[in-house]
């Protein structure tokens, strides 16, 4: 590993320490090395506040200062150039004079996009893009996707029986998995910013939708309930956490029930509609949890990003079939004594 890689993998472990709280940013981390040696680290840590190179530079102690012009600055996304919530960090870069900036990837958000690298290339700065690229790019996916797509990134998650069942046969309410597999779907729901699941899911399972084994936030719960039929009394409208309810009659707020109405045709199209109102509302990350005709739908439409698919150790005596997964399999986990298996699309970089 070079030196170059060995400080970007610094970057990186900073950079998730704001998993789950950066949306619709990115996370990012920084690091500054005055030869060989770290002088300065920072991280976006929540969205709004300030960028990771902001909180690297400001952490250098007094008696270092003297040091940021003859040092390098790694930095797992591309700089800012832009005025969003914060100053660009380009001008940051250029007022300490920072000599070197090592990154990863592209920040592809309008405005930036290789504007960033430019910048500081022209002002003098020695920029190395590409350490650890391919890792860099998985950590900005979301961010990234969400604005080259203008959609949400779609993480499916659902279990199945070791014969490929999705759920017992009669309205049922099934459970497949173990509870440190329950764990880790909490910790996805604590980095995800809204969770979607169909009107049936929500009849039958009656799920609250939140985050009650793992730390951070609960995801914003939506549910698609075309004609309004589902029951007042489910956990959805407890108002434990905010609910939208995708539907074809009304759009309101009920604010002190916490459940807002969106109306939406679901006619041809609707995914994409979706998608493109949850992006106007910031949305950056969905995970769909089910029925199997959602998650069939998503499929169809080619309208996901990753799949997470637990297996579970015992069938139901009769049961309906799971959907096909159409990607391929990239990484596999024990869980407790279940499988999870991580999809992507096969054309997936
Ligand atoms: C960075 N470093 O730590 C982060 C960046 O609205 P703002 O001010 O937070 O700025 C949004 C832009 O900054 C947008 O391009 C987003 O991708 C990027 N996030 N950039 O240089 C950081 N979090
Ligand atoms: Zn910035």
């Amino acid at each position: 590993m070079t030196r170059d890689e060995r400080y970007m993998l610094r970057c990186f472990d900073l950079a998730v320490l704001g998993a789950g709280r950066t949306s619709p940013n990115p996370m990012v981390g920084a690091v500054l090395v005055y030869e060989d040696r770290i002088i300065g680290e920072g991280f976006h840590a929540r969205y709004g506040a300030s960028h990771a190179e902001v909180n690297a530079v400001t952490s250098v102690p007094a008696s270092l200062r003297h040091l940021i012009p003859k040092s390098t600055l790694y930095v797992s996304l591309e700089p800012c150039c832009i005025t969003g919530k914060t100053g660009p960090c380009t001008n940051l870069i250029l007022e300490q004079g920072i000599p070197r900036v090592v990154v990863s990837c592209l920040d592809l958000s309008p405005g930036v996009a290789g504007r960033g690298i430019a910048i500081l290339q022209s002002a003098g700065v020695e920029v190395t893009l590409g350490v650890l690229e391919k890792e860099g790019k998985h950590l900005s996916r979301f961010r990234n996707h969400f604005v080259t797509r203008q959609a949400p990134y779609v993480i499916l998650k659902y279990a199945v029986t070791p014969s490929g069942q999705f759920a017992p046969t009669g309205n049922l309410q099934s459970w497949i998995t173990g509870p440190l597999s329950r764990r880790f779907t909490h910790r996805l729901r604590s980095e995800t910013d809204a969770i979607l699941i169909g009107a049936r899911t929500a009849a039958i399972d009656n799920p609250q939708l939140d985050n009650r084994y793992y730390f951070g936030a609960s995801p914003l719960r939506i549910v698609l309930d075309r004609h309004l039929a589902l029951p007042d009394n489910l956990h959805l409208f407890d108002g434990a956490s905010p609910t939208l309810v995708v539907n074809e009659l009304k759009s309101e707020k009920d604010t002190a029930r916490k459940v807002e109405y969106l109306h939406i045709d679901f006619g041809e199209g609707f995914l994409p509609r979706l998608l493109g109102e949850l992006h106007r509302r910031k949305i950056s990350t969905l995970l769909v949890e089910g029925g199997a005709r959602l998650i069939r739908s998503f499929y169809d439409a080619g309208l996901w990003q990753e799949a997470y698919i637990y297996t579970g150790s015992v069938d139901f005596p009769a049961g309906i079939a799971a959907p096909q997964c159409p990607g391929e399999c990239v990484e596999t986990f024990v869980i407790g004594g279940d499988t999870l298996r991580l999809y992507r699309p096969l054309s997936s970089e």
